[in-house]
């Protein structure tokens, strides 16, 4: 009846029982932070480890578990293990699943031998839920009060040695923020890893856990004894998610057998902690009254979610976000253009015509010129949402935004990956996990990336300023900063419909609704500002740098090189014909490029897929950079510079050579109708594998990306075609 997976399971629990003798011979030790959501785990996490994890001002920012080292003695490794926040050992989440598994033994990768818990000293009676069934768990246990200065800004006194005595662990005052207990925290852990397991692991129950189901847990812990009681219980009640087949039956038989009723059990479990722990917050928790001071926050709130005025500031605020992305990388963008340019007319002219200098000037600097200028966009956009996230407010986008989200089948919390996504879809559509609701949550995960991201900025950034004038109204609102916020708009818009569309075909019965915690609003830290910025320029440049300078390298080629002898054909005409006419070298050398480049492959790939963009207004040109960009849209920009200096010689910029380029019959090709038409494929198409990639991860099954790739192409398609007929 034994089955391999949960003895192998036991055994994880007999480490965490007794991590002591036997893990100290191992190298790796690892210890698990836990805790409610928001009560700075990931921020602790940091400090110990030195690295740079997420931290946000909101419930619900780590939705995966992190690793990290943190050496407590120099002989010996340690594992961190961040995870995401829990309310309480029966988890509803997607991302509390994955915290409750690490703690039940049950996760395939990390088994902790020790757990830090994390609790918010100015919510503490919420807080001890999760503690007290932390403490039964007999998971040797360190306890971190963190949030200490706002708890005593509420006027709330804990006695900590008291507490220590009736709970019976040790437990560290920190600010993780303020690296302030940290040393006190490393000799608390030094500690507990030195101790014995009977000393280490808390013998005496919180409350009486034998006594919910005496029958039943006796049964399970006859054949399983290295369960601590309270871990039987979950066994009984998660039967299904920690174990397999055997398992399985063997725990429903006894359920069957004894009458163990899942559902009473967890109700009179919750009762008897809160009744002790209202006993041991009377003891050694001083409160004060409900007439005591408000904090600032409750009274902020007053104006940030009133009714009328709550949702005038939003919409100020995110008027606001557009414009400084518009308006304040302009100059920083110019100045970048500008080097570039230097950079490759100083190269033309000192380098001699070959290969090489050609492959140097017009690959690797025009794609590399491509990338960089929109550094300052993108570190002002993740600059901005990281302060949104750290200030508060992100969570205060969500509650005000509830009604409506529900209208077309999403949720208040659906709010907070779409506005990420407005940096970048991957890492939004995995906070999407923090939606209780499945249905809702598979409705967010389909309609995010169509909220504009940072990889569309650039091609709208270049499309807009070929088109739309330099104006300002007023001296300081730009009309280019308005059509941007016309098309972020436009994707946030048809997200909305969409949802409102697919949520009748989606079938997933479960109930729904919303709580959201709200966060007290802190000053942002300016060094995570700081860091997040740096760090996101720094990744868009080497990921997308890599994608973007690899297909630009091989468009360099595919440009550049033609099937047969077509393009040696179009050299020798050409030059025979500037012997016949020697005054016109000039033009005749422009268009032997031009006649080059239709020659080559990728002009050939180009006028093969004409037919099918020509009715949004495209050439064959643009043809190609939809193709490349499939892969990450910021492809685009590196493609159009790719093909227009493999065709130019001259030191235009970009934007230049794209406001002189003409059709065969000269007339322009970016037009107000072709380039709003392409803004607009741009911002509904699916054109990023790697979100296809997450989209397969979190839903489980190719069946929704591939129907993600398909109506996001369609509905691309479809519109841009309107605006095109409607425009022209
Ligand atoms: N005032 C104050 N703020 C803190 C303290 N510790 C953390 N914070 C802030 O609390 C917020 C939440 O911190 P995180 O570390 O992201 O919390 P978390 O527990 O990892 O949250 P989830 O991942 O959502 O479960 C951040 O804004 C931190 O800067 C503290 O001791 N005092
Ligand atoms: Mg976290």
């Amino acid at each position: 009846m034994k089955s391999s997976t949960f003895c192998s399971r036991s055994r994880n629990l007999i480490l965490i029982l007794a991590p002591t003798f036997a893990t100290l011979a191992t190298p790796k030790f690892h210890i698990a932070l836990v805790g409610n959501p928001n009560s700075g785990k990931t921020s602790l996490f940091n400090a110990l480890t030195g690295l740079n994890q997420k931290v946000g001002n909101f419930p619900g920012v780590t939705v995966d578990k992190k690793t990290g080292i943190y050496s407590v003695d120099s002989d010996k490794d340690t594992e961190l293990i961040d995870l995401p926040g829990t309310y309480s050992l029966y988890p509803r989440r997607a991302d509390e699943w994955v915290a409750y598994k690490v703690l039940m033994g049950a996760d395939e990768i990390v088994q902790p031998d020790m757990v830090i818990l994390v609790a918010d000293a100015s919510n503490l009676k919420r807080n001890l839920l999760f503690c007290s069934q932390i403490i039964d768990l007999k998971i040797p246990v360190i306890m971190v009060l963190t949030m200490n200065d706002i708890a005593a800004q509420k006027g709330i006194k804990i006695d900590i040695p008291g507490l220590e005595v009736e709970l019976g662990i040790p437990i560290v005052a920190v600010n993780p923020r303020k690296n302030k207990g940290l040393t006190e925290l490393k000799r608390a852990i030094a500690k507990l890893t030195r101790s014995t397991p009977e000393a280490s692991a808390r013998s005496n129950d919180f409350i009486n856990v034998a006594a919910l189901a005496p029958e039943a847990i006796q049964e399970v812990r006859a054949f399983y004894p290295d369960l601590s009681e309270y871990a039987a219980i979950h066994h009984l009640i998660n039967y299904e998610e920690l174990g397999d087949g055997t398992e399985h039956a063997f725990i429903s038989e006894i359920i069957t057998r004894t009458g163990f009723n899942a559902t009473k059990t967890q109700a009179e479990e919750i009762m008897q902690r809160y009744n002790h722990i209202r006993q041991v917050m009377q003891k050694k928790v001083v409160e004060p009254g409900p007439l005591q001071k408000k904090l600032f926050s409750n009274k902020l709130d007053n104006i940030l979610l009133h009714r009328t005025w709550g949702h005038l500031i939003l919409l100020a605020v995110l008027f606001l976000l557009f414009q400084s992305v518009f308006a304040l990388a302009s100059y920083p963008m110019e100045l970048i253009e500008w080097c570039f340019a230097q950079v490759s007319s100083w190269l033309t002219a000192s380098l001699p015509e070959v290969w090489w200098s050609d492959l140097l000037i017009n690959g690797i600097v025009a794609g590399l010129s491509g990338i960089m200028v929109f550094i300052p966009q993108i570190m002002i956009l993740f600059g901005i949402i990281t302060m949104l996230e750290d200030s508060g407010y992100m969570a205060r986008i969500g509650f005000l935004s509830d009604r409506l989200m529900r209208k077309v089948g999403l949720n208040g919390k659906s709010v907070m990956p779409m506005i990420s996504s407005f940096a970048c879809a991957v890492p939004a559509i995995m906070s999407a996990r923090n939606i209780e609701n499945k249905k809702e949550r598979l409705l967010t995960i389909m309609v995010t990336p169509l909220m504009s991201c940072s990889a569309r900025l650039p091609v709208y950034t270049i499309l807009i300023s070929l088109v739309v004038d330099d104006h300002y109204y007023f001296g300081f609102v730009s009309l280019q900063g308005l059509v941007m916020m016309g098309l972020y708009f436009l994707g946030t818009f048809m997200a909305l419909i969409v949802s409102y569309v697919l949520k009748w075909f989606i079938h997933i019965k479960e109930k729904s609704f919303f709580i959201l915690e709200l966060p007290i609003y802190r000053a942002p830290r300016w060094k995570n500002v700081g860091i997040t910025m740096v760090e996101k320029a720094r990744i868009f440049v080497t990921d997308a740098g890599k994608v973007i300078m690899i297909i630009s390298l091989l468009l360099w080629f595919l440009s550049s090189f033609g099937p047969g002898n077509r393009i040696s054909d179009v050299e020798t005409k050409y030059a025979a014909m500037i012997k016949v006419a020697p005054q016109q070298t000039d033009s005749l050398n422009r268009q032997l490029s031009t006649e080059k480049l239709q020659n080559s492959y990728a002009g050939m790939l180009g006028q093969a897929i004409e037919p099918v963009i020509r009715p949004l207004g495209y050439d064959w040109k643009i043809g190609i950079a939809l193709i490349t960009s499939f892969a990450a849209r910021e492809v685009f920009v590196g493609t159009m510079a790719t093909l227009y200096s493999v065709e130019e010689d001259d030191d235009q910029s970009l934007r230049e050579k794209l406001q002189s380029a003409t059709h065969a019959d000269g007339s322009k090709v970016y037009t107000l109708p072709a380039a709003f038409s392409l803004m607009v494929f741009y911002v509904l198409a699916m054109q990023c594998m790697s979100t296809l990639a997450i989209v397969k991860r979190e839903t489980k099954s190719w069946k929704w990306p591939v129907f993600q790739l398909m109506y996001m192409t369609a509905l691309a398609y479809g519109m841009s075609l309107l605006v095109y007929t409607l425009l022209s």
